[in-house]
């Protein structure tokens, strides 16, 4: 891991000095790498103690070869970075938690998120337990870049993958998670998990897609509070999205964010790699689907948070420009921009 993280740096150092030799050369990428001596990948931005907090997924090379399970998305640990600005330096506080602190942990640290709330900061991650099934885990600590120190035991009624816990303006907070093909969705059908269920989806091509999760937290965040419910996206119709519509059914990767009133729930369709939007009234939905607002990055995954910063708005995100590879990537940021319709405007992350 070490020496992947090096020669990523090496490789960086030898572009910028090429950048420097011709200054005329517009990069393909919208936005720059945020760190390039670590791999870090699905960005959860927070605003905390005044700064950004960024809990990011700690991509390395542990030869675990590639399949449509996500194997080799292998990680041990979770890094926890920090800047005063967009534009500022960013700082690794280093591990913030690490699988072998979290007891009923088997592999792969997906991607996380945190919150805070009477004095506590929460770190939710998924992580396969030992029997290799994704659940969701929660860990503590009273600073922002830890070390956070995992609950002895998974969230109970947890599953899958993807946490991202929003805080609406009446104190009330919400985890939206879930993610079909290596994050199992599809593999939990009245609360039972099927180890030989489907890889992928439902495979019932004309049904409603397989839905996003979503649950009320407990005052103490550290459990649901009443049960798991599906987030309903629908069409202008008020027709649930389809199973065979791929580019714009849910696939992993929420995100929450509040705008006018409005909830905006945000999230990757996975094979198609767009980003897409749904608008909704309430923070348990239903939401109506508004479109794609980013259009697929290098790298099979997608995978993003939104962040508003001083009255300004940004989308955190990945891709895989330092190492071109799928499961080593690096995060990034650029501006977001809601339109006057209340949809958000089309990103594209490459240079055309
Ligand atoms: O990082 C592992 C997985 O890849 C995440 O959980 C997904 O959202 C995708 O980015």
């Amino acid at each position: 891991m070490m020496a992947l993280a090096a020669s990523a740096c090496q490789q960086n150092q030898k572009s910028a000095s090429n950048e420097t030799a011709d200054t005329t050369k517009k990069s393909k990428y919208l936005s720059p790498p945020l760190i390039k001596d670590i791999y870090t990948a699905d960005p959860s931005a927070h605003l905390f103690e005044g700064k950004i907090y960024i809990y990011p997924s700690h991509d390395i090379e542990a030869g675990t070869p590639e399949n449509d399970n996500g194997d080799h998305f292998d990680m041990r640990d979770y890094h926890i970075l920090s800047m005063d600005s967009v534009t500022g330096k960013v700082t690794d506080h280093g591990v913030g938690l690490s699988v072998k602190d979290i007891p009923w942990a088997g592999r792969q640290l997906w991607a996380p998120d945190a919150a805070f709330k009477n004095g506590t900061y929460y770190l939710y991650f998924p992580v396969k337990d030992k029997n290799d099934v994704f659940r969701i885990g929660v860990a503590t600590a009273k600073n922002p870049a830890g070390p956070f120190k995992a609950e002895p035991k998974p969230m109970e009624g947890s599953l899958s993958i993807d946490p991202a816990v929003f805080t609406d303006t009446d104190g009330n907070s919400y985890m939206y998670f879930g993610g079909i093909w290596g994050g199992q969705l599809q593999r939990w059908n009245n609360g039972k998990y099927d180890a030989n269920g489907s890889k992928t989806d439902s495979g019932k091509e004309n049904e409603p897609a397989i839905s996003a999760k979503v649950a009320k937290l407990s005052k103490d965040m550290l459990s649901f509070d009443g049960a798991v419910k599906d987030v309903k996206i629908v069409d202008a119709n008020g027709k649930e999205l389809l199973t065979k519509d791929h580019d714009r059914r849910f696939f992993e990767g929420a995100w929450m964010h509040k705008f006018n009133g409005k909830y905006y729930f945000t999230y990757s369709t996975g094979d198609t790699h767009y980003l897409a939007s749904a608008i909704g009234d309430s923070p348990m939905g239903p939401f109506t689907y508004q479109g794609t607002f980013m259009n697929p990055v290098q790298g099979w995954t997608t995978h993003h948070s939104i962040l508003e910063i001083k009255g300004k708005w940004y989308i955190f995100y990945h891709d895989t420009e330092l190492s071109n590879k799928t499961h080593l990537r690096n995060i990034k940021v650029t501006a977001l921009k809601h339109n006057a319709d209340g949809t958000i405007a089309l990103i594209e992350p490459m240079n055309k």
